[in-house]
């Protein structure tokens, strides 16, 4: 075996992976727009597990009018006006954000750390506007952590959201990398089938809504990314014996994926 590929890159997906946000972060915000909005919609936790099939906020309102609210269609400024309401809801996801009260996952802030140190680069590819990364990277991890990524795709910089593969293909590209040489983290099937069609080695930590979801394809699936002290529940897929993921395990997951 070639032990001189080495991972280069590790590309994050942001809600349900980094941090569990969306049922306690977007779903709240969505709900806090609409109510400025004058609208009578509320999203309760059940609801937006299967609205969350649709990524994207703003395609998740045209789908929710389109399904539970058709009359509402009708006015002829209908992308503007969605954009409008998105936006609102935006600046409540930032607002809820800054209060703090939505962690990390565990071993996230671990393992960005440790792979910074490694010299590895980070890199974000997410369906999420890019205010939102911003605001959850500056309430969890400070404001320096965004220079600690080289890379950060969000939102509309591609037409097609996730399961398309275009913002893996975007973040390669401005990386300048080959997928074979770097590694996906993602929670749901949506991201997993994304990231897989861009050829990325990709590593499941299941969240809140996805942990029913399909992970096929996936080098493992586990409960979370773990910590030294607190080990994730392996799902499934070969993690060496580890209780924790690490620079060493990626970076093993990315020279199996090349020679096997
Ligand atoms: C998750 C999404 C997003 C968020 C809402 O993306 O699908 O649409 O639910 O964010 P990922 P916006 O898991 O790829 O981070 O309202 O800003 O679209
Ligand atoms: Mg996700």
């Amino acid at each position: 075996m070639n032990t001189c590929n080495k991972l280069q890159a590790v590309l994050f997906d942001v809600d349900g992976t980094l941090a569990d946000t969306e049922q306690d972060g977007h779903r709240l915000a969505f709900n806090a727009a609409f109510h400025d909005f004058g609208l009578s919609w509320n999203w309760d936790i059940d609801l937006y597990g299967k609205l969350l099939q649709i990524t994207g906020g703003k395609e998740r309102i045209r789908h929710y009018m389109e399904q539970y609210a058709p009359a509402t269609l009708e006015r002829s400024d209908l992308p503007e006006w969605i954009g409008s309401l998105h936006k609102a809801k935006t600046k409540y996801f930032e607002s809820l954000m800054e209060t703090g009260h939505i962690p990390l996952r565990p071993g996230v802030a671990r393992l960005i750390q440790e792979l910074h140190q490694e010299k590895v680069k980070l890199a974000i590819a997410t369906t999420t506007t890019m205010e939102n990364v911003m605001a959850l990277l500056k309430s969890t991890l400070g404001e320096a952590s965004i220079e600690w990524f080289a890379v950060i795709g969000a939102g509309d910089i591609v037409p097609k959201k996730k399961p398309a593969p275009d913002i893996y293909h975007w973040v390669l590209n401005q990386l300048k990398l080959s997928p074979h040489q770097c590694i996906a983290i993602e929670d749901s099937e949506n991201g997993l089938k994304s990231a897989m069609a861009a050829n990325l080695a990709t590593l499941v930590t299941v969240s809140g809504y996805t942990r029913l979801q399909n992970f096929n394809g996936a080098v493992a699936v586990l409960s979370d990314l773990g910590e030294p002290f607190r080990p994730f529940t392996h799902i499934s897929g070969d993690t060496l014996g580890k209780q924790w993921v690490d620079y060493q395990l990626l970076n093993k997951i990315i020279e199996d994926a090349l020679y096997h």
